[in-house]
């Protein structure tokens, strides 16, 4: 699944699944699932990724296959990741990605699946539905994009969850040819990569930020987000990985979005203000190491953003000249914030 429609690019032993939430003058399509995993249950359409098929695709063919719907249009908002399922008896990891169309064609049919059926958003059979759709699918049908993970034990119910909403205001959109770069590359096999970016400020409202010494530019503390990974979880590790420090979330910023044709990716990055509680110690990777990093202490934001455009961006690598682009985004974005609901 190297589509922009993967919140995480391949890794590791996962099912991907999918559901297509189809959506018409305030009703749902729901059914009774008829048979296989969830039988009994009321659901959407959906089911596995097949080799070869975007998320999107499978989405798209199940919802055809299942209750005769031809999906025109749909919006990926969001995944549930199901962690410790054990239906099989070992524990695996299910990844659910969840689109929401409300433009298709048809009328719902009755397969050996799903008997199909309207149901009014504001009064779902919740008691008959799988046990995590009541967290998640409020958030989705009040226009939010859900990250979500549910801890399952083994007799099946869920014993630990957690519902993050996305951050879904696009801050910027960067790419090759913004930077004098070619971009001769097919974006249709383009892998999408996410990670999770904060801005870290401390209770004087200093502003921090990671200096790789030895390349000559500055990035915000953050990276990116593991398989099966919330993007929160990330954020908290990667910012005590790199800057080593527990952190606070005070608001989701916004989403970055870059198109690299030489590294044949998307890249995707949510960004956070976040303040720094507690210092625990810094764990740098090799590369990290290498490159010199070591976090610097601005007086405010102001002195952070004129620290970065005074970043040499003609004498830096090919990612140099992104990463440098896009914090500087991030952080006039933060700064917005910080004046208007900070007073800063
Ligand atoms: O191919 P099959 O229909 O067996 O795939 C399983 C379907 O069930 C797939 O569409 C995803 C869906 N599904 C789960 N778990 C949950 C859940 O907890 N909630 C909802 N709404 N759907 C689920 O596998």
């Amino acid at each position: 699944m190297t589509t922009p429609d993967s919140l995480w690019y391949d890794r590791g032993m996962v099912r991907h699944l999918t559901l297509m939430v189809l959506k018409r003058d305030g009703k749902l399509l729901l059914g009774v699932k008829k048979r296989g995993f969830g039988m009994g249950k009321i659901n959407c359409a959906g089911g596995k990724v097949e080799p070869g098929e975007t998320v999107r695709e499978a989405a798209i063919r199940e919802t055809f296959e299942e209750v005769g719907i031809r999906v025109k249009s749909c919006e990926k908002v969001g995944h549930v990741v199901f962690r410790d399922l054990y239906f099989k008896g070992t524990p695996e990891t299910d990844i659910m990605h969840i689109f929401l169309s409300e433009d298709f064609e048809g009328d719902p049919v009755e397969t050996d699946e799903i008997k199909p059926e309207w149901y009014p958003v504001t009064d779902l059979p919740y008691s008959k539905m799988w046990g995590d759709d009541e967290h998640w699918m409020p958030e989705v049908l009040r226009g939010n994009k859900v990250d979500a993970y549910f801890h399952f034990n083994e007799s099946d119910t869920f014993t630990d969850f957690r519902v993050d909403v996305i951050p879904n205001e696009c801050i910027h959109r960067f790419r090759d040819s913004d930077f004098g770069f070619p971009e001769d590359r097919d974006e249709s096999t383009f892998v999408t990569r996410t990670a999770a970016r904060a801005v870290l400020i401390d209770k004087d409202y200093r502003v921090a930020l990671v200096n790789a010494t030895n390349r000559g530019y500055y990035k915000l503390p953050g990276g990116g987000i593991d398989e099966g990974e919330l993007i929160s979880e990330a954020l908290h590790r990667e910012v005590v990985e790199e800057a080593g420090y527990k952190i606070e979330v005070l608001c989701p910023l916004g989403f970055t979005h870059e198109t690299r044709h030489k590294y044949e990716q998307f890249n995707i990055s949510y960004a956070f203000l976040a303040r720094a509680t507690e210092f625990v110690g810094v764990k740098l990777e090799e590369d990290e190491a290498e490159d010199g990093f070591e976090l610097q202490w601005f007086d405010n934001i102001d002195e952070a953003i004129k620290a970065v455009e005074k970043v040499d961006t003609e004498n830096i690598v090919y990612q140099g000249k992104f990463f440098t682009a896009r914090e500087l985004a991030i952080l006039r974005e933060a700064r917005r914030v910080l004046k208007e609901r900070y007073g800063q």
